[in-house]
């Protein structure tokens, strides 16, 4: 297979509500989309959105990137160790190519993401809500999301009075009922002591996972040296410092949270093989990606484990899709069953060429 040609968009979508990035606050979700064409006449396209205040590359790097790209493999052979020759790409650059030449291969087979990667995959992915705001938001929400169907539910934390957030996951617990997931996200705000306080308090809830309770990895390292049994912890920020064997030394996870836009689709499958040989749980998660990078998570949601939730329901904020019918989480899961035809969906009047040549 050889690209014939490559073609990049950016977009920039109205938020319904400002969305908090590690204090910042942003109105609009701004990215590409990263559109190929193969010699066979297929027609692909994905998501390429670094987050800002998490991804370390900007808007900039990544069109550097792309045309590096599109320099060294369009219009030419492509190399049996292209996934290698991407290690230098930024993870949102990763995942767009990656994504896209998976989607290639597919659909060469007439297969989708899925049915290419696991054909025995269950097309049904379930979600879980994302609760966010102040004390009576989160009840408000959890409520609501619950007559909704959602059966998982993620509560941040750390970010108010701790006694106030206590009481609200209690009054969750009370809400979702006994069979619900009921995950946190500390975002890396305690040290030890705190955690295990906060914890301890909330010991009658059955916390599925805390996810980054520590200030910095090397204190999660030092949790499991002295008190690993004592809570379930997942790691989401952490995974960026780290390769995918370094599980073998924190085999007392939980759960990794996965975000292939911080991470690269490949480094992300990679870290999930890694995580089920340990029996920790790998969770797809969101960095609020379009309806169209939301597909390509949900499509690895089903490939890895459909009965564990993952974290997309960050599509709730977007006022705005580049597509008509965006996707959809209904009774808190995506039903992948149906062939969703994105690509003849994609509205360009929400897309800026970007000019690629002469770079
Ligand atoms: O803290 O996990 C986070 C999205 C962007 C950046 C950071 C985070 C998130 C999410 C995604 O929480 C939603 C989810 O995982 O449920
Ligand atoms: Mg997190």
């Amino acid at each position: 297979m050889i690209i014939d040609s490559l073609q990049l968009y950016s977009y920039k979508l109205p938020l319904k509500k400002e969305l908090v990035l590690h204090g910042h606050k942003i109105s609009h979700r701004e990215g590409f989309i990263l559109e190929i064409v193969s010699d066979n006449g297929i027609k692909v396209i994905s998501e390429i959105a670094p987050l800002p205040f998490f991804s370390q590359e900007s808007p900039a790097d990544v069109l550097k990137e792309v045309v590096l790209f599109k320099n060294k493999f369009v219009r030419k052979a492509i190399p049996s160790d292209l996934i290698q020759q991407l290690s230098i790409y930024a993870p949102s650059v990763r995942f767009g190519i990656e994504s896209a030449f998976l989607q290639l291969t597919a659909q060469s087979k007439d297969l989708t993401l899925v049915d290419l990667l696991n054909p025995n995959a269950k097309q049904i992915v379930s979600v879980n809500a994302l609760l966010t705001g102040n004390q009576t938001e989160i009840v408000k929400r959890a409520a609501q999301r619950y007559e909704e169907g959602f059966r998982a539910f993620k509560v941040k934390i750390g970010r108010s009075n701790l006694h106030d957030e206590i009481s609200a996951i209690h009054k969750v617990r009370e809400i979702v009922g006994d069979e619900s997931l009921i995950r946190l996200d500390a975002n890396r705000a305690f040290d030890i002591t705190t955690a295990l306080d906060f914890y301890e308090q909330l010991k009658s809830v059955n916390i599925d996972y805390i996810e980054e309770p520590f200030k910095s990895f090397e204190l999660v390292q030092q949790y499991f040296d002295d008190h690993h049994d004592k809570m379930p912890i997942a790691l989401d920020e952490s995974l960026v410092e780290i390769h995918p064997e370094m599980l073998n030394n924190l085999f007392a996870l939980k759960a990794i949270v996965l975000k292939p836009t911080l991470l690269g689709y490949t480094n992300s499958m990679m870290f999930a093989k890694k995580a089920f040989a340990l029996g920790i749980q790998p969770v797809i998660s969101s960095s609020f990606e379009t309806s169209i990078g939301t597909y390509i998570l949900a499509s690895m949601g089903a490939i890895i484990d459909s009965m564990i939730p993952i974290g997309v329901d960050t599509l709730s904020w977007f006022e705005d899709d580049l597509i008509p019918n965006p996707i959809t989480i209904t009774k808190g899961k995506i039903d992948l069953s149906k062939p969703i035809d994105i690509i003849s969906q994609l509205d360009f009047s929400k897309l800026t060429e970007v000019v690629l040549d002469n770079k």
